[in-house]
């Protein structure tokens, strides 16, 4: 059986030990290749970021599946020539690089250490700040991510308020949905994560109306897709002071171009798409896994509903 990994130049390196130790303990006899290596036809499954060159799966005639490298599928759940299943990434090593993420940034906001760390005036600056369980947070977003770190800052007290499409039964965690649910989530916080994908129905969703449902000088950290926010309603709301600071891992155009506002902007913190990098070690084990069920004839984990776009 053969997997091709169609994906940048560093993952070829970095899967491939992981990749075939997981596949052999998984009982998987599989031949890992890189494009070009074989004909296409001969291709069983295909392991893959959307930012490859890969992009007409049409010769791919003999692929089970496509199993992608990332959590995010926007950029592949439209392609046409994709007909066989595809499954998203949900690898425990990113997902705890995502908690990391956001509890190190929501700290930062909510302990306000910047004016510890930058004080060139040396101020003795003694105000007390809330304690967590003071401090409201809305999670946008209570799949695989959004739940992780829900769990990590509700273990650090922040009384958190989750907001999916689909309603939740958390024990303790009141998760709201549909925009009578998103009022009163955002009415409330004081920090607003965004774990939401990338579809039509979650693009622009922080416009101007809805940032304005938030309290005045609410921080908003967002390493969910850069499209969920409307930019220029969110430049408005940090220079009325509406917005206190936003925390932002993702754009609409990445890198980010030189010229864009939110590198100078004083209020805006922006991160290299960083929040949570897929883990070759942890995540090849998803894909032998993947594999293993493809043989198998189980249902694939993870597999993306494409209707729905992710
Ligand atoms: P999941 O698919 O597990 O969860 C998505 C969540 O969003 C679900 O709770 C879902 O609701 C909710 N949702 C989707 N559409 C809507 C909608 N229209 N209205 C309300 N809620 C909605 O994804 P993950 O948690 O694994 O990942 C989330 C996103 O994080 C990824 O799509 C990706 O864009 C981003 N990401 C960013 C990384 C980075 O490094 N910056 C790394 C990895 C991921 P429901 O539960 O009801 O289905
Ligand atoms: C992902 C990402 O989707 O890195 O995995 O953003």
């Amino acid at each position: 059986m053969t997997t091709i990994l169609f994906a940048s130049p560093t993952d070829w390196p970095a899967y491939a030990g992981p990749l075939p130790a997981a596949l052999a303990s998984a009982g998987i006899g599989a031949r890992i290749v890189q494009p070009g290596e074989v004909a296409p036809e001969a291709v069983d499954y295909i392991v893959y970021a959307p930012s490859s060159s890969l992009q007409d799966f049409t010769p791919y005639t003999g692929a089970k599946a496509v199993l992608n490298l990332w959590a995010g599928v926007e950029r592949i759940t439209g392609n046409t020539t994709l007909t066989q299943p595809l499954c998203r990434m949900v690898d425990p090593g990113l997902t705890e690089g995502m908690v990391e993420w956001v509890t190190g940034h929501t700290l930062r906001h909510h302990l306000n250490l910047d004016r510890h760390i930058v004080n060139p005036s040396h101020v003795w600056d003694q105000t007390c700040t809330p304690l967590a369980r003071e401090r409201p947070v809305a999670m946008l977003g209570m799949g695989e991510l959004g739940r992780a770190c829900t769990r990590a800052l509700t273990a650090l007290n922040f009384p958190v308020t989750g907001w999916s499409r689909t309603p939740k039964d958390i024990p303790g965690i009141p998760v709201l949905h549909d925009e009578d649910g998103l009022e009163q989530v955002l009415r409330q916080a004081e920090i607003v994560v965004t774990l939401l994908p990338k579809t039509p129905e979650t693009e622009n969703l922080l416009d101007a109306r809805r940032l304005g449902w938030l309290p005045r000088g609410a921080v908003i950290l967002n390493p969910g897709r850069g499209p969920l926010i409307d930019d220029e309603a969110l430049l408005a709301a940090l220079d009325a002071g509406q917005v206190g600071h936003a925390t932002l891992d993702v754009f609409r155009i990445e890198p980010l171009p030189a010229a864009h506002p939110f590198w100078s902007h004083p209020k805006v913190t922006v991160t290299p798409h960083i929040a949570a990098d897929t883990r070759p070690s942890s995540a090849s084990n998803v894909i032998a896994e993947n594999i293993r069920r493809g043989e198998a004839g189980e249902p694939f984990l993870h597999q993306v509903d494409r209707a729905r776009g992710y």
